[in-house]
């Protein structure tokens, strides 16, 4: 019998991963065998540790974790890592490891190798740069059919002492074309304290947990130094434009979510500038959204603010917005045209903000991003941001991130020609969220508790701190106090609106149940994707497994739900 299993594994420390769910569905939908294993997804205990360590744990895997990796892993055509920066060296050690026991091809694939690819193919036979929706495809079919792999287009594989370029793989411009992501849990592992678990409803809410990560288009129109995203567009200009799924196609999706795992509170979109999508479009999402999930409040993580209008806004929040997160970044335009080079939209963010107070018994406060410890800042300049801060309207929270030097991005190159890189330094963070305590920053943060008062402002606006924000003076032990506090009540504020994304699982469940109150069954019936959507579902990896498991029907008789069948 001709072999068809391939393996997936993922690095992350969650299981959201929207990416490799993708791609195994899209193998399976071809007729292979697919196993997704989630190798260090994180416990309750592990996303507190990791919120409060300032870097990833690096270490390698036990005897016996490799040893179970293994017999998971023998009979694959292909084993692929899906792999992002900060996990990198880990993902070279496990690579290493399976080269000496496993006869398949090893491949990397996601943010990491494409931008860095050569120093990927030091350890990964082969790698994929860019989206591997397609091409992923076409190499196991390759491998199964015996034909020669290595001349896949969207790869570069390593030959003897040279390395095989093959043409990008064009990427894929109707997102309906693409499958749902795979939620067929039971087909899917978790390393659980070094034993590989296979996913149960019970362990998909231990992983997973009341958050649903989705994306409804893909792209952005800036190039900011400190993303990868203009490492996409380097490697295809198609990276820049807008492409997205239908309005249709993304409720069907949701649907067959909820349908395999109700037990979601909050829907987070995580498009990079959802609110760029035409207000026509946005209409149309939100008029079907709120007939079809009234029950199942959402965030939308990425807003750019030169696209707020009040109309957009509007929309959203009447279809179940409960929150939106704006990047801010910096509030000096020197700062933000030549080291961030993005624009600064000072009266789109202050509309905003209005737009925010007048809805604040609706919505939960707008989480601002900005971007602090910046080498490149003097303190007058950090003053700019305090101004632009002030200015804002309540509700809100700030997000004070550390400016941290991503491998591979504009910005480090330019700290590096700076001399603010270290090359013994490890500089990928496991929290942005500890950031210098002085004054400056500690003002900032103290918007999380309250508005700073004016007396204070004049105050810290006229004192002189020296040359660099990084060099100012720092307040450990305030810093913590002010940081726990604005935790704390950002929490809860947030909570009373619904808004359970701050919370880590299983928290974020119990947290679901009492401020949000009903799972996010679909009001309608899902029986519409069967038909119209049913070559976008991937099937399981048993002919006949896609009977309704007495845990599942169980759980969806408990929330009011429908189980699917196809
Ligand atoms: C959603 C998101 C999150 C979510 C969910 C993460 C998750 N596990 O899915 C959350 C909020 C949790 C998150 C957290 C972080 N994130 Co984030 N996140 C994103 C975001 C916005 C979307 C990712 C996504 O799903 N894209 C859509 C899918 C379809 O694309 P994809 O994942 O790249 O997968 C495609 C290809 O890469 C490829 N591929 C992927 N895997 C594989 C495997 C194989 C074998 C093959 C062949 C191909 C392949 O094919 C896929 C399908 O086309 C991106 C920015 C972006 N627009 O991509 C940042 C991004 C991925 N995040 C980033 C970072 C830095 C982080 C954090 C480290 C930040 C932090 N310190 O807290 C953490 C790390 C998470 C963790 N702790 O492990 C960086 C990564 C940069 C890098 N070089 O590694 C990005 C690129 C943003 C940026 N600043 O540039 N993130
Ligand atoms: S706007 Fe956001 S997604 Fe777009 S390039 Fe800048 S940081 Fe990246």
């Amino acid at each position: 019998m001709m072999c068809t299993k391939v393996t997936l594994i993922c690095l992350t420390d969650e299981v959201y991963s929207i990416g490799p769910r993708r791609i195994s569905s899209q193998l399976k939908r071809n007729a292979f065998e697919v196993q997704l294993i989630f190798l260090q997804a994180k416990s309750f205990w592990g996303q507190i540790k990791e919120r409060f360590s300032s870097h990833y744990d690096e270490s390698d895997l036990s005897e016996s974790t490799y040893r179970e990796l293994m017999s998971l892993c023998a009979d694959s055509i292909v084993v692929g890592l899906s792999v992002w920066t900060h996990n990198a060296d880990r993902a070279a050690l496990i690579t290493r490891r399976l080269q000496q026991s496993l006869h398949c091809p090893i491949i990397w694939g996601g943010i990491h190798p494409t931008c860095f690819p050569l120093q990927s193919l030091e350890t990964a036979e082969g790698i994929c740069l860019g989206e591997g929706d397609i091409s992923f495809l076409r190499l196991a079919e390759a491998l199964r059919d015996g034909r020669d792999y290595r001349t896949t287009p969207g790869f570069w594989f390593r030959d003897g002492i040279g390395i095989i370029k093959n043409p990008a793989q064009p990427l894929v411009q109707d997102l309906d074309e693409l499958p749902f992501m795979d939620f067929e849990y039971e087909d899917h592992f978790v390393n659980e304290g070094g034993t590989f678990r296979q996913m149960n409803l019970r362990l998909m809410k231990k992983y997973y947990g009341a958050k649903l990560e989705m994306m409804l288009s893909h792209g952005c129109p800036y190039k900011c130094t400190f993303c990868s995203n203009d490492q996409l567009i380097e490697l295809d200009q198609g990276y820049r434009k807008f492409r997205k799924h239908s309005v249709d196609f993304f409720l069907a999706e949701l649907h067959y979510i909820l349908a395999r795992y109700p037990h979601i509170y909050n829907l987070i979109i995580d498009d990079d500038a959802f609110m760029f999508l035409p207000l026509k479009l946005i209409q149309e999402f939100a008029a079907r959204y709120k007939k079809e999930f009234p029950n199942l409040p959402f965030f939308v993580s990425g807003i750019i603010p030169a696209s707020i209008t009040r109309e957009k806004f509007r929309v959203l929040m009447d279809a179940g917005m409960i929150k939106t997160r704006v990047g801010i970044q910096s509030g000096n335009r020197r700062i933000m045209r030549e080291v961030f080079v993005r624009p600064l939209h000072e009266e789109k963010l202050v509309e905003g903000s209005e737009i925010a107070h007048e809805n604040r018994k609706r919505l939960a406060p707008i989480q601002y991003d900005l971007i602090v410890d910046n080498p490149w800042e003097h303190p007058d300049e950090l003053k700019d941001t305090v101004r632009l801060v002030h200015r804002l309207r309540r509700p809100y929270t700030f997000a004070l991130n550390s400016l941290r030097l991503l491998p591979g991005t504009t910005i480090f190159h330019m700290g590096e020609q700076a001399g603010f890189t270290r090359p013994d330094q490890n500089i990928m963070p496991a929290s942005y969220e500890q950031f210098i305590p002085n004054m400056l920053n500690l003002t900032l943060a103290f918007y999380n508790i309250t508005r700073a008062p004016e007396f204070w402002i004049r105050y810290i606006l006229k004192r002189d701190f020296g040359q660099r924000t990084v060099t100012m003076k720092r307040f450990p032990r305030i810093g913590f106090l002010i940081s726990f506090a604005g935790m704390l009540k950002k929490s809860c504020h947030n909570l009373i609106r619904g808004d359970i994304s701050l919370w880590p699982r299983p928290l974020d469940q119990w947290c679901g149940r009492l401020f949000v109150g009903r799972t996010a069954s679909p009001c309608s019936s899902p029986t519409s994707i069967g038909s119209a959507y049913k070559h976008a579902l991937p099937r399981r990896n048993q002919e006949n497994a896609r009977v309704v498991t007495p845990d599942i029907a169980q759980e969806h008789a408990a929330v009011g739900g429908s189980a699917l069948q196809v």
